[in-house]
């Protein structure tokens, strides 16, 4: 038997988050070494708290280490509008019997992966911790397999402002660290949970049917960040931002188009914060941007950003997951 694959999942657990948790923890191949926790969508104890809540739906015996309360520099701002004030919809789900973990987040991703070299790590959240755990110990970047990030709006329009995604608009000082620390990140931009990907009513039917509790959660938990996916984009149906991530960092091929570019992250702008700039035309070292683009240049790392996916596929990676 192949020994399971270590991941490590950061993030901020509001409802998609939840989903790609169940998707990692009933993967057969993958062992998740720890969860940690950060102040995004939710406040960092109730991200905590609905991590737990998914785990122990799961009947899975994770640990979960809570972390970074508020970003690097900014002032935080949640993402409640989206997700709901508990993050799951406010359906009044009970409270987790587990507590965290004593560890710091920070400390626990830094164990995990000198524990675990070659571990995938899989971010669902802004980077606050990871780029803290970079800060205090450099070397981690080089003993890490992936680093697959939801996050980013490359080369198009972002779901927070119209040059950024979230996650990275968040905590953009925290997304530099990250892509300027050496650490082989694979880009999962917000642009491959929209149109095709969009869990629709079939989907959702489907889903329902399979009649168990995790099917019942994932569907249920979603409901307030469907009324407000269909407000932001008119798009009817269930996007899931973070379960497409994990569906791409459980298998690279549900990518069907993708490339190796140098990749930053705006900090100083006020219209385009947080955007994450893709040296698409690969321009970064010529003599008009190599000044600039230096600081990114050095590393020689490039991270793999996608364009596109198989919907069908991702789609029956959440079937398997939720059946
Ligand atoms: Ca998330």
């Amino acid at each position: 038997m192949r020994v399971p694959r270590a991941f490590l999942i950061d993030t901020d657990t509001a409802s998609d988050d939840a989903v790609a948790l169940i998707m990692a923890l009933r993967a057969p191949d993958v062992r998740v070494v720890a969860i940690t926790t950060v102040a995004g969508n939710v406040p960092v104890l109730q991200s905590t708290r609905n991590a737990l809540y998914t785990v122990e739906l799961c009947g899975a015996n994770v640990p979960v280490y809570t972390g970074a309360d508020k970003p690097l520099l900014r002032t935080y701002q949640n993402a409640t509008w989206f997700h709901g004030r508990d993050g799951l919809g406010e359906h009044n789900y009970p409270a987790p019997r587990q507590s965290s973990a004593s560890a710091h987040a920070v400390d626990a991703i830094i164990e995990a992966i000198e524990a675990n070299p070659g571990i995938v790590i899989v971010t669902l959240a802004p980077l606050t911790n990871l780029a803290l755990a970079l800060a205090k110990k450099p070397e981690i970047a080089a003993k890490v397999g992936r680093c697959v990030v939801m996050g980013g709006a490359p080369c198009c329009e972002g779901n927070v402002t119209p040059a950024a995604e979230y996650n990275i608009w968040v905590d953009p000082e925290a997304a530099r660290i990250v892509m300027r620390s050496g650490l082989p990140v694979e880009l999962v931009g917000w642009h491959l949970s929209r149109g095709e990907a969009v869990v629709r009513e079939d989907d959702i039917a489907r889903i329902l049917g399979f009649n168990n509790p995790l099917a019942k959660f994932a569907i249920e938990c979603n409901s307030h960040a469907r009324r407000a996916y269909k407000v932001q984009t008119g798009e009817d149906g269930i996007s899931l931002p973070d379960p497409v991530a994990m569906s791409i960092a459980l298998d690279p091929t549900v990518g069907t188009d993708w490339s190796e570019h140098y990749l930053d992250v705006e900090i100083q702008s006020e219209l385009t914060r947080g955007m994450t700039v893709v040296d698409r035309l690969n321009v970064a070292a010529d003599d008009r941007n190599q000044a600039v683009w230096a600081p990114v240049l050095e590393k020689k790392c490039k991270a793999k950003v996608y364009w596109t996916i198989d919907s069908r596929r991702w789609k029956e990676a959440l079937f398997v997951a939720l059946r």
